[in-house]
């Protein structure tokens, strides 16, 4: 009996004792202990930098952007989104000279605003604020496909009217590609893009791919892949649409930019000859 009451207290010291010892290691400081426990945040999709800039200013809270510092890995400890408020912080993530203001973290940014005390903007939100698409807007086919079904879908652009006239789409991209390839996802009544100009640094248009739409009509849906074989660096192309030739509405979901090493990157802003979401 007492043996085994012995073993069992040199069980449980053991036991504490290691305990203790898994603890220990952990280094000193909230942040880092925060870094140690807590999963990892997954990075969002970034916003197209004037809807960043609109979602810092936390509705119309704060008022004249002083500074935009870059600083990805602090989504880890502040989130997507915090609204921090005022910092006299002058060194941050590798940036000195830094003014005091407001900060608000809209990943991957800081934004850092000089004075607050807007409160919240009444009346309808801007008609074409991404965070809230309209549907059928031409903003729908920026980001990632996300209609996976054929057919009149709130989630693609879709323009006006059925043949009224020929349409377009004007899409902007966050980083400047020498593309190889435009995916263009179509995703009711296919097959009418016509013509592909890309935007170059210089505003000069060029034309980067002219002719049939791989994406035969009558089809549900398609994904067309359109060759470039021009290299042109840019982060703006239009896609040309021959409504008129194809009957019905001819919406597109998503038009992504395929780059040299094969990475696909999906726009960011888009506008359009008209949009069913104006009527
Ligand atoms: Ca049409
Ligand atoms: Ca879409």
């Amino acid at each position: 009996m007492g043996r085994a009451w012995f073993t069992l207290s040199i069980v449980l010291v053991l036991a504490s004792a290691t305990v203790a010892g898994a603890r220990s290691p952990l280094p000193p400081g909230p942040r880092v202990a925060l870094e140690v426990l807590q999963p990892a945040v997954e990075a969002p999709a970034e916003l197209a930098p004037d809807a960043a800039v609109r979602k810092a200013s936390v509705e119309g809270k704060y008022q004249t952007l002083l500074s935009v510092i870059r600083a990805p890995e602090d989504l880890q400890n502040y989130t997507a989104f915090n609204d921090y408020g005022l910092s006299y912080t002058a060194t941050w993530a590798g940036y000195s000279g830094l003014p005091k203001g407001h900060w608000v973290y809209v990943y991957p940014h800081w934004y850092i605003w000089k004075t607050a005390g807007g409160g919240r903007v009444p009346g309808p939100a801007a008609p074409d604020a991404p965070l809230t698409k309209r549907a059928w807007g031409p903003e729908q086919a920026t980001g990632e496909p996300d209609t996976d079904q054929a057919g009149d879908i709130v989630t693609a652009w879709a323009s006006a009217t059925q043949d009224g006239q020929d349409e377009w789409l004007d899409l902007e991209y966050a980083a400047t590609v020498t593309p190889v390839a435009v995916i263009v996802h179509e995703t009711f009544n296919p097959g009418a893009v016509s013509r592909v100009l890309a935007v170059r640094a210089d505003t000069e248009e060029v034309e980067v791919w002219k002719g049939a739409d791989p994406t035969p009509v009558g089809r549900g849906k398609g994904v067309s892949i359109l060759p470039i074989q021009a290299e042109v660096a840019t982060s703006r192309i239009k896609v040309f649409i021959d409504s008129t030739r194809v009957p019905g509405w001819n919406e597109i979901d998503a038009v992504g930019l395929i780059d040299q090493m094969g990475k696909t990157h999906w726009a960011t802003r888009a506008t359009a000859s008209t949009t069913y979401a104006a009527r």
